[in-house]
């Protein structure tokens, strides 16, 4: 007897775990990860206990975002091996019980695809509309939009006499998904990775394919460019689209699918991850990442409060309830360390504040997904100087909003510190060899200097360690039905200093609580537990300490009982 009533799907009960192969492990010395890296750490993941990994993007690709811009999707990037390589790796993975997710960055492509080496060629050229193409407005570009990484989303193309939009880089044009041939395209090469046994896509900013046809002008926010987000985000033909992609790929075949759609309202993630599937399984949105507003943009250096996390959570927690599924992430190769975020990451408290982070957020509701290096409790690489950057957002923030006189190179390097995506992409520490054991080259990006202490293979000798506090908290979700299915209720909905929530499936009840904080704070919802243990049909399923003290919860301490 299950008292489990919505529909149950593998994807449901199932723990992503997102590679980025450029930092996760190098096989031939280049400085580069690569998959015969990852194919070597296959059963690392494995006893971890995650049943997917999301690939980030492995694609021929020239790096000007860090395989992000594609110039084919049918190769492999040559720094990181070949199509036999990636083929080996897919075989491994399986035999492992392994499922792959690949990235798919469909919004553009690299400016040297061979679809826009020819659509720039000439206006009559049969590639021309695969792309979005303007003619200058007042001698100007077309609008006055500002691109993801700097500068205008317009570039000027002298052959043409156009300007071609880029919402990132400008080595990024976006395609043109008005066009029903870029569409077939898209979705044959889609059909080709999925017949060749792939097991799902992520996909990069879907919600801003179908742009508005107006092209108006944004408001300027940074003093500088309009912002384009209420043009591009979510534009009129986006459920149309991915309802077309639907029934020509995603519904042949069994797969996981997850878009990432920033800046959407809930009612929007209700459409994109509805219950009927017409759409996708579910959404990655950016609300509880996004809580601390920039001084420009996201460039910021303050913590996130529990009030505005606990609430936000709570809300999409409780709205998508019974009509869309929940992605569940603090980290992946976009955002800075959870445990140097949200948590604490000196030498006292990361352990234990990087594992009442993992607990609050994988009793969630949704399906969890963990960053690479998230399951060792690795910290921001917290870099000093601009040299030490590799990615192109924070070079070109830092350049735009300096240089502009905007922001002082003090208060930038403070929010790079805080902020840069390049806090996460330092090399995974697998052990204290040189260069973490990442590899025996010069890494592209340095390893942040705390890999002789927080490393895979200490972690592995330790039975306290973050590792096995993830390896458990990920058992738990694969033997409760309640951790996957269990109603989401918050608790203690004003306390400042602890997020509580319950679960509740049949009359099955699962109470969470943590305490977000360095201090001891007073909690009596584990009294009667702790009092009369005996009577109480209850028992614990995880903590981060070993003992407790009545009524209390100790420095970042994290409880979760179930109830009988
Ligand atoms: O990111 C989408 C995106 O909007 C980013 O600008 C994101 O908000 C930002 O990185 C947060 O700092 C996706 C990919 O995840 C990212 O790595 C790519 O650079 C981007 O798309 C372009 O493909
Ligand atoms: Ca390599």
């Amino acid at each position: 007897m299950t008292a489990i009533t919505e529909k149950q799907a593998w994807w449901k009960e199932s723990i992503v775990y997102q590679i980025y192969p450029r930092s996760f492990a190098d096989s031939n010395g280049d400085g580069i990860g690569d998959i015969n890296g990852i194919t070597d750490h296959l059963e690392y993941l494995a006893k971890l206990g995650v049943d997917v990994i999301w690939l980030s993007p492995v694609y021929q690709s020239p790096n000007d975002d860090n395989g992000y811009d594609i110039s084919d999707y049918q190769d492999i990037m040559a720094d990181f091996g070949t199509m036999e390589d990636f083929d080996r790796m897919l075989d491994k993975a399986h035999s492992l019980g392994l499922k792959m997710v690949m990235d798919l960055v469909v919004n553009h492509t690299s400016d040297e695809h061979a679809w826009f080496v020819e659509s720039r060629k000439s206006k009559e050229n049969p590639y021309r509309d695969y792309y979005i193409w303007k003619d200058a407005k007042d001698g100007k570009e077309p609008n006055n939009w500002g691109a993801s990484f700097g500068g205008s989303t317009w570039e000027y193309d002298e052959t043409t006499d156009q300007y071609y939009l880029h919402c990132f880089s400008k080595k990024q044009p976006d395609l043109n998904w008005e066009n029903p041939v870029v569409r077939k395209e898209v979705y044959d090469m889609m059909n080709w990775w999925c017949e060749k046994g792939i097991d799902g896509f992520r996909m990069d900013v879907i919600s801003m394919i179908s742009k508005d046809q107006s092209y108006a002008d944004g408001i300027v926010r940074d003093g500088l460019y309009g912002d384009f987000s209420p043009y591009v985000s979510c534009g009129p033909r986006v459920h149309e689209f991915l309802q077309e992609m639907n029934k020509e790929v995603l519904s042949k075949y069994d797969l996981i699918t997850v878009g990432e759609t920033g800046n959407i309202p809930v009612s929007e993630a209700e459409l994109f991850a509805n219950q009927d599937g017409s759409e996708l399984n579910m959404i990655f949105q950016f609300e509880h990442v996004e809580l601390v507003p920039g001084k420009i943009g996201k460039w910021t250096d303050k913590k996130p409060p529990l009030e505005a996390l606990r609430k936000s959570l709570t809300k999409w927690q409780t709205t998508l309830e019974g009509k869309a599924w929940n992605s569940l992430f603090f980290d992946n190769h976009d955002q800075p360390r959870v445990v140097s975020r949200f948590g604490n990451d000196s030498e006292e408290y990361r352990e234990v504040s990087a594992k009442m982070l993992a607990t609050l957020l994988h009793m969630m509701k949704g399906t969890p997904y963990i960053y690479q290096g998230e399951e060792l409790g690795m910290t921001n690489a917290h870099f000093e100087s601009l040299e030490d950057y590799r990615d192109i957002e924070s070079i070109n923030a830092y350049h735009q909003y300096v240089d502009n006189g905007i922001l002082t190179a003090e208060e930038m390097i403070r929010y790079l510190k805080e902020i840069s995506r390049d806090n996460a992409r330092t090399p995974m520490q697998w052990n204290d060899s040189e260069n973490a054991g990442f590899t025996t080259g010069t890494p592209w990006i340095s390893v942040n200097e705390n890999y002789k202490e927080i490393n895979a293979e200490n972690e592995l000798a330790d039975p306290d360690s973050v590792f096995y506090y993830y390896q458990k908290l990920i058992k738990l979700r694969h033997e409760y039905p309640i951790v996957v299915y269990g109603i989401y209720n918050v608790l203690l909905p004003n306390h400042p200093n602890i997020y509580a929530y319950e679960r509740v499936l049949g009359n099955q009840k699962l109470v969470v609580a943590c305490n977000y904080t360095k201090e001891e704070v007073a909690c009596s919802l584990f009294a009667d537990y702790d009092l009369d243990g005996e009577d109480v049909v209850a028992n614990e399923l995880i903590s981060n300490y070993k003992d407790h003290k009545l009524g209390i919860l100790k420095p970042y301490e994290a409880r979760v009982v179930l109830y009988d």
